[in-house]
């Protein structure tokens, strides 16, 4: 036994992570259920480092020091738990086994309970950054206890990105933290691509500008606030051009956005937990928009096209705004995340450092970006910080921000462009901000017609109003 980290899942992701701890200098004990993947590591990659290869899981296993370190890198789901269930029987207590695939996070819980129960170890680890990511250092997120982190953390940490000489890893919190933390982390970056998207769309058709035109407007932007690797990679897809038909790469492809569930399972807990992560939301819907076939095709049919036309004088006006309405748009979809991270930390017991979880995005995940640095500063300044959108450098960044933002969403309603990210995360920022909401007229309703009692401005306590008689005020 000599290898010091095993991966079992040598698909795109599992190779490269393989790689990039032998990279790093470890030992890598590697296995994949067929053996052809293995083999093709080792005569593609094996001059990279040390590796072991196995070909049966149980020479696998005993390839490794210990405790042992196993990452698990299958396709989430059943695949998961069929590699755990081969695993656990060949492990003895102390080893770790650690899912570094996209689980949901509630099997994450239900895994790490069993394989305590056994003894064993289960790190439920978020990985971000695709396989280039896994390959040149991704961002990773690993739940679990804090026991297995002092021995794993430090190799997870060697192999992670590293931003100014930090490492985009950190211990995130027990059971499913990690994997939860990695869900929202997706979802974040669901409401940041359909933002993306809006302004370009709003550029396209209030400017009648080029897809090249337009890269080069969000090469523009990717020197300022909103530098991310999401607006780099924009601004170099929009300059590409299609070899076959010489038009913008672009236009040629096919407008129905598809999704592999990570968003969907964050909205799902968003309203499990009563967090309205509006932005997520809206960019999950305007995915099931676009790929609503029949029924686009029936209101492009049947709807009139009303909407008034574009009328810009000022050009580069109206691309600062779109730019404005963009970064505000985007610090709301952030603060909702994480305050779905702070709802969830309370709800499962996890105690997650909001700062921390931006700090370990700044490098190698896919919403890499500049500003992330200031939700960071954000939560030193207060760990317990209630909205995000609070903090002082916030306040100033939308503040400043506001009158464009409001233009933009105008425009885009005036002139039928559909913007429900940019609109939606103003309505929030209106609502988390207004003295007093009809909220009021919904719970007088819901007493109404059934009874479901009214608390009062004015005192205490929980009453109901006999409607149907003679309107007499009870204390319930
Ligand atoms: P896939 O998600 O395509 O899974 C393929 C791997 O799973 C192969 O090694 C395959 O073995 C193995 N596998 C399956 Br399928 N069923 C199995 C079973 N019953 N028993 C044992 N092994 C089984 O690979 P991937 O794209 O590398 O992703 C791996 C994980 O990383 C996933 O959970 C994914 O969600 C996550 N992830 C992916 C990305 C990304 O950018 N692709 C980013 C972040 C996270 P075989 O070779 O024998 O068929």
């Amino acid at each position: 036994a000599r290898a010091q980290i095993g991966v079992t899942g040598l698909a795109v992701m599992g190779r490269n992570l393989a790689r990039n701890f032998a990279r790093h200098g470890y030992t890598v004990a590697v296995h994949n259920r067929s053996y052809a993947k293995t083999e093709s590591l080792i005569a593609d990659a094996g001059h990279e480092g040390d590796f072991v290869a196995s070909e049966s899981m149980a020479d696998f296993v005993a390839s490794l020091e210990r405790p042992r370190k196993v990452v698990v890198m299958v396709k989430a789901g059943a695949a998961t738990d069929a590699v755990i269930d081969e695993l656990v029987p060949l492990l003895e207590e102390g080893d770790i086994v650690v899912d570094a695939g996209n689980a949901h996070f509630p099997d994450t819980i239900r895994r790490e309970e069993a394989l305590r129960a056994k003894g064993l170890h289960f790190v439920g680890t978020g990985v971000s950054g695709g396989e280039e990511g896994a390959l040149n250092g991704p961002s990773i997120m690993p739940g679990g206890t804090r026991e297995s982190y002092a021995s794993l953390g430090p190799i997870l940490e060697d192999i992670s990105a590293k931003v100014d000489g930090t490492p985009c890893c950190t211990y995130v919190g027990p059971d499913g933290a990690g994997h939860f933390v990695k869900m929202v982390h997706n979802g974040i970056e669901y409401a940041d691509m359909q933002l993306i998207a809006e302004a370009y769309d709003l550029l396209k058709q209030g400017l009648g500008a080029s897809a090249a035109e337009i890269g080069q407007i969000f090469a523009d932007w990717n020197t300022g606030d909103l530098e991310s690797f999401l607006i780099e990679i924009t601004a170099d897809v929009l300059q590409h051009v299609d070899a076959a038909t010489g038009s913008a790469f672009v236009d040629i492809v096919l407008d129905q956005a598809e999704q592999k569930g990570t968003g969907r399972w964050t909205v799902q807990n968003g309203l499990d937990l009563g967090v309205p992560i509006t932005g997520i939301a809206e960019a999950t819907f305007a995915r099931a928009l676009s790929g609503s076939v029949p029924q686009r095709a029936a209101g492009r049919a049947a709807l009139p096209a009303d909407a008034g036309t574009w009328e810009i004088t000022d050009r580069d006006a109206f691309i600062e705004d779109v730019r404005l309405a963009l970064y505000a748009s985007k610090v709301v979809a952030y603060s909702q995340g994480f305050d779905q991270i702070a709802a969830a930390s309370a709800e499962y017991g996890w105690d997650v450092d909001r700062g921390a979880m931006a700090r370990i995005w700044r490098g190698g995940c896919i919403i890499r970006a500049r500003f992330l640095n200031r939700i960071t500063e954000a939560y030193e300044r207060d760990a317990e910080l209630p909205l995000l959108l609070a903090d002082e450098y916030f306040t100033g960044a939308v503040a400043n921000g506001l009158a464009a933002w409001r233009r933009v969403v105008a425009q885009a309603a005036l002139n039928g462009v559909p913007a429900p990210a940019f609109s939606s995360s103003l309505a929030y920022y209106d609502g988390v901000r207004a003295e007093r909401l009809p909220a009021a007229l919904i719970q007088a309703q819901r007493d109404f017609f059934g009874a479901h009692t009214y608390r009062r401005t004015d005192r205490e306590g929980t009453f109901h109003t006999e409607w149907s008689g003679d309107r007499a005020e009870q204390e319930a």
